[in-house]
């Protein structure tokens, strides 16, 4: 008998279910990716993430250029961004991630529009591409005489031992401006993870502190973690100006070169996407003495309590003060919408298989219109984003992670201040305050969900079949297939057109934008031909 039928849905019978049609060597593996949260007996097993997929299964994740070059460097608006490769992966990362940027003035640079590529050929894989991707760069130069270039390696430039380091050395000394490149080869890492931390150790050595003019304004801050995905960002500046809160630097949302150059002279370091920017928090606490907390502004909740973080930090009562005005100001909207839609959200049921770390934040949205998140998981994240970072002592590295370079980061000289006294932060500590954590996505979902890392397209289409969720959150590459099956889908990448979500006028949005879906009943009712005519039939054209 099938699982669906039972009632209620045991997580160990659904477990054993996606499980059934593999050969015993891949369950074995995906059953280690499959947990049973336990949140109310304690400890659930270990996520086993950050691990290659197993080839032949339909993954939902990137690769490592795609993580350099689309996700961390990809916002950056007065950086030109070259592809050292074929012409696709140039292409395919074109615009395609809903990152947005608004230029102070239509004279300031603005290179997001374009894409530039070396557009290797045979013969450059043959006989190497050095001397291309030299001309590329001077042909940039002359073209926009931009501040920085940076130079993105795609597969076969590793496949043949390009040194595009060398040849960025080479042309920053020619030109004159900051070249640098990255070994981001999509098959560098298990996923896009690994060109994050690529991407992060590359903008922490060539660009963060290049810049020790001190910038204007109180409670300076760098927002890590925040891409702008469909103006998430505009709204969180928004707030962050009303509140008073100087911004120094986004990593990399609206960003800007001198963003990432003057990072160094903030005084807080707030991460809100853990998994794609921490190890710039770390190096950065460790050379400059910048202290970093977690927040998350998905949520109008998560929102407020995380700008009260920001005010806590600082201690000064005209910041607290101010803090509890904006909120007070901004709530009656959020109350209102949410009001609006939660007669038809409440008790609704959602799924998210997304990313590295909004499986997490948006369950909070959805926990606000009191809605519950059966099952969820990460594409990429490591087992710190699902269970905490207390585990990390315990990860244990393999070759794939190992293939990533950590850098070996000290004390600047002189430039390295401790941001806190230690009065002060005994202080902050003797109030609850918790410096340089995340508690990860597992304590805050239900006992007996199911938690699953690098979720793919059979495992998906069981799910939905199973437990029939209200709502199905992830990408583009999932959309179609869920919709076919008369479930809502809402992309937590790029919004589908949406957006923002962030912030309070973010919740406002969503609310409605997740009200409207839960109760179409457009997918429910479209019925593809073979479900109207089962008898549909082919013939071969040689019979
Ligand atoms: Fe961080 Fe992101 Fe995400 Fe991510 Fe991404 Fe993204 Fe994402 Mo798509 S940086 S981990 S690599 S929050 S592009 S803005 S939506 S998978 S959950």
């Amino acid at each position: 008998m099938s699982v669906a039928n039972k009632k209620p849905l045991d997580a160990a019978a659904v477990k054993e279910e996606l499980l059934n049609k593999y050969p015993p060597k891949v369950a074995r593996k995906r059953a280690k990716q499959i947990t049973i949260n336990k949140v109310e007996e304690g400890q659930a097993d270990e996520v086993m993430a950050n691990v290659r997929t197993i080839p032949g299964i339909i993954t939902m994740r990137g690769c490592t250029y795609a993580g350099c070059k689309g996700v961390i460097l990809g916002p950056t608006r007065d950086i030109v961004n070259i592809t050292h490769g074929p012409i696709g992966c140039g292409f395919y990362s074109w615009l395609t991630r809903r990152n947005q940027t608004r230029p102070e003035t239509d004279a300031h640079e603005n290179f997001i529009p374009y894409a530039m590529s070396t557009d290797m050929q045979d013969q450059d894989i043959i006989f190497g591409g050095e001397k291309k991707l030299a001309a590329a760069i001077q042909e940039a130069y002359d073209t926009f005489h931009p501040k920085a270039i940076a130079v993105f390696s795609t597969c076969p430039v590793g496949l043949i031992g390009d040194d595009v380091h060398a040849v960025a050395r080479q042309m920053k000394e020619k030109l004159g401006i900051n070249v640098f490149a990255f070994s981001c080869e999509g098959y560098k890492g298990v996923s896009q993870s690994a060109g994050h931390h690529i991407a992060n150790n590359q903008i922490f050595t060539h660009v963060v502190g290049e810049n020790d003019a001190p910038k204007p304004g109180e409670y300076k801050i760098n927002l890590l973690g925040e891409y702008n995905i469909g103006g998430d960002g505009f709204e969180i500046d928004r707030i962050l100006q009303k509140c008073g809160i100087t911004s120094i630097s986004t990593f990399s949302g609206n960003s800007t070169y001198d963003q990432f150059a003057s990072a160094h002279t903030a005084d807080l370091n707030a991460v809100m996407c853990h998994r794609s920017i921490n190890y710039v928090a770390e190096m950065m606490e460790t050379k400059y003495g910048i202290p970093w907390i977690k927040i998350n502004f998905i949520g109008a909740e998560a929102t407020a309590k995380s700008l009260r973080k920001i005010a806590q930090y600082f201690g000064d009562k005209k910041l607290i003060d101010r803090v509890e005005e904006v909120i007070a100001e901004e709530l009656p909207a959020v109350k209102a919408a949410l009001d609006a839609v939660f007669p038809v959200t409440k008790g609704k049921k959602a799924m998210l298989f997304v990313g590295g770390s909004r499986a997490h934040h948006y369950q909070e949205l959805f926990s606000e219109m009191g809605m519950k998140t059966i099952s969820a998981g990460y594409e990429f994240a490591h087992r710190d984003d699902y269970e905490g970072r207390r585990v990390i002592p315990d990860i244990k590295l393999d070759a794939d992670s190992r293939n990533i370079e950590e850098l070996d980061i000290t004390q600047d000289e002189t430039r390295f201040r401790p941001r806190k006294s230690e009065a002060e932060l005994k202080q902050l500590a003797e109030e609850g305050f918790e410096f340089k954590n995340y508690e990860g996505l597992m304590p805050d979902m239900d006992n007996d969900t199911l938690v699953i890392d690098d979720l793919n397209q059979y495992e998906a289409d069981k799910l939905v079949e199973i437990y029939k969720p209200d709502i199905f959150c992830a990408g583009i590459k999932e959309k179609f297939s869920i919709q076919k099956m008369g479930i809502p889908m809402k992309q937590l990448h790029s919004y589908d057109s949406g957006g923002p979500y962030a912030g309070f006028q973010g919740a406002i949005n969503f609310y409605k934008e997740i009200g409207r879906l839960v109760t179409t009943s457009v997918w429910a009712n479209l019925k593809a031909p073979w479900e109207e005519n089962p008898e549909l039939s082919a013939t071969y054209v040689w019979e």
